[in-house]
């Protein structure tokens, strides 16, 4: 089973432009799939939409009735996720502002038949790009990119800030099992949660790899809600926890995910 998962806010435009492509992807890949969407106290008509398109397709709406911010979003998401899946199914976390194209799906499928835990939609890979965006915003995100790359660099990895991924349910039910509640700490430091879930998952000694993919910011219908002091904020805590002090959580969950794995490896 394949788990797609949608944190979604304020996006009555870019969703009835995106749900009938990710479930045209996967009637033509023959694959079955759930889908489903947090509307994370949207002023607009998401919820309306939402509604329209259940019993369309296999779509399931969780309801934040008060916004509560990307990072509590997608932890919601992803516990439940977690909860659900058998070890072999897929999880794939994508924006729903119209910008990341489900026709990527059998690249990510792919990879992880190959035998990667996490799979990432890269525009820093030959082939990939990406369309609409500012130059002034371009730039931002190149920067940021090549700072987290330097501050928890991941082999495989040089997309770090766009959500779209693929991962084996196996290493988000693990991560979730070690980390619990803290599988996302910084819940509330905006897009940090995006960062975050690489850096538990490098932790676990998980195996990343990318694939090129196009960012469609040309198909972006909603305002971006990133806010980005709050976001590089974030990441400059990100930092300071992994590290400090005395080792921060890389050397301070090191004993926990040792036992955790020789535990599961034994049973
Ligand atoms: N649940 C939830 N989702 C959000 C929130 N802010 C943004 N999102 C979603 O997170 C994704 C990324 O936001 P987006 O505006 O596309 O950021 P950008 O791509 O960096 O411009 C989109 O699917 C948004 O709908 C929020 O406060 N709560
Ligand atoms: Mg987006």
């Amino acid at each position: 089973m394949i788990y797609v998962l949608l944190p979604a806010y304020n996006e009555e435009r870019s969703l009835s432009a995106l749900l009938p492509k990710i479930n045209h992807v996967f009637k033509t890949l023959k694959k079955d799939y759930r889908l489903f969407v947090c509307n994370d106290g949207s002023r607009d008509h998401t919820g309306e939409i939402l509604k329209e398109f259940c019993g369309k397709m296999p779509l399931e709406i969780l309801t934040h009735k008060i916004n509560r911010g990307l990072g509590e979003t997608s932890r919601d998401l992803f516990e439940m996720a977690a909860e659900l899946s058998h070890p072999d199914d897929v999880i794939i976390r994508m924006d729903c502002d119209d910008t990341h194209e489900p026709k990527f799906f059998s690249d990510l499928f792919t990879k992880l038949d190959q035998g990667f835990d996490v799979v990432i939609a890269s525009r820093f890979q030959p082939g990939g790009g990406q369309k609409g965006l500012s130059v002034y915003k371009a730039f931002v995100s190149l920067c940021a990119n090549i700072f987290m790359k330097i501050i928890f660099p991941i082999r495989g990895v040089r997309e770090y800030s766009c959500g779209f991924r693929a991962y084996r349910a196996k290493v988000v039910k693990t991560a979730i099992d070690i980390f619990g509640n803290n599988f996302i700490q910084l819940k509330g430091l905006g897009f940090t949660c995006t960062l975050e879930k690489l850096i538990r998952l490098k932790m676990l000694g998980a195996k990343f790899t990318e694939i090129p993919f196009t960012l469609r910011y040309d198909q972006k219908k909603s305002k971006s809600k990133m806010v980005g002091s709050i976001t590089t904020f974030g990441y400059f805590t990100l930092a300071i926890f992994y590290y400090w002090p005395w080792g921060g959580w890389r050397t301070g969950y090191r004993k926990k995910i040792r036992e955790y794995l020789k535990k599961t490896c034994a049973e």
